[in-house]
């Protein structure tokens, strides 16, 4: 991937790769075969997206990008770990507006390009730990959720974030499905939405972020498991007091608000002392917060997070 620091960033960087190769044929073949290229655009090419690289980013060997890509959890197209991949390449995220709203100065509606292009992109590369008891490394290019925030000012009153994301029966086949609550929703502490690490993601090795991994833009927040990425976010909201979240509701015997990686804490079914490495054979430890404990510790100081899971 190339890497260049963030000011050297174009808007070329975030062009459509097919388009550009496109254009150059356009140019090549002049006006007259115009049109007929112009028409053969498809809408979910693969662009580039670049990323300036970041000090958060672990040196742990990524895994695949056909694993990333093709091993995912996103019920609204379907419970099983395939159906992502093959379902969602007709959501549609063109045109994508996201709404920033609730307790701040200014609320603001976000065009999606405008917005990837208003904040430096940096490639951080993630452990992301899911609640079944697997885990990849993720090289996403995104920017800190904090940067986001910071522009509709947020008031004293906002003491926590409200995600929601798409919930389209006719572009998503999984939302006639009643095992969640739709749209499926997440949410943060403020403090947590602040925190450097946490991350909207709007690429994926380099590129425009596939549909199954969340397109157009998605939550990742690697100390806790991976259900709190909320994926093709449409609306986030600064509140007053802890949102629900779609997995809380479905069951909040298994799934809490917090959800921060805990290998002393057991799944009321199964145990989160390991975890499968896609890709890798033998089971690794499971670390508390993921391994970014260092980072994010201090944020629970006082909790018991035996209770807080
Ligand atoms: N909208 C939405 N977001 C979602 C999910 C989902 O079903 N719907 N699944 C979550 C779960 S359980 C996990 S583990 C991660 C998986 O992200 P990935 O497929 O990009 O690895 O997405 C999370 N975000
Ligand atoms: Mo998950």
């Amino acid at each position: 991937m190339l890497i260049r620091s963030a000011p050297d960033l174009r808007d070329r960087d975030v062009t459509d790769k097919a388009l550009y190769l496109r254009r150059r044929e356009f140019i090549a073949a002049g006006a007259g075969a115009a049109a007929t290229l112009g028409l053969g655009l498809q809408p979910a090419m693969a662009g580039a997206v670049v990323g300036a690289k970041s000090r958060f980013s672990t040196t742990e060997k990524a895994t695949s990008k056909n694993d990333i890509t093709s091993y995912n959890n996103y019920y609204e197209f379907g419970v099983d770990k395939s159906e992502p991949a093959e379902n969602a390449g007709r959501l549609k995220t063109r045109p994508w507006t996201v709404v920033v709203d609730g307790a701040c100065g200014k609320p603001q509606r976000f065009d999606i390009d405008a917005l990837i292009k208003r904040f430096p992109l940096e490639e951080r590369i993630y452990r992301m730990r899911c609640v079944e008891a697997w885990s990849m490394v993720i090289p996403w290019v995104g920017f800190p959720l904090a940067s986001l925030l910071k522009a509709v000012e947020p008031t004293a009153a906002a003491k926590f974030v409200a995600f929601e994301t798409l919930a389209d029966p006719a572009q998503m086949p999984g939302v006639r499905d009643p095992v969640l609550k739709w749209p499926y929703r997440e949410g943060l502490r403020i403090d947590e939405a602040m925190h450097p690490l946490t991350l909207m993601a709007v690429g994926l090795y380099g590129e425009t972020l596939p549909n199954q991994n969340g397109a157009p833009i998605r939550l990742v927040t690697p100390w806790k498991y991976g259900y709190k990425g909320a994926k093709s976010i449409v609306k986030i909201s600064l509140v007053e007091t802890q949102p629900p979240t779609a997995w809380n509701l479905a069951s909040p015997r298994e799934y809490g608000f917090y959800s921060n990686v805990n290998p002393a804490v057991d799944h009321p079914r199964w145990s989160q002392a390991t975890e499968r490495r896609i890709g890798e054979f033998l089971r690794r430890k499971t670390l508390p917060f993921n391994g970014y404990g260092d980072q994010v510790a201090s944020l629970y100081q006082g909790m018991d997070l035996r209770k807080f899971y």
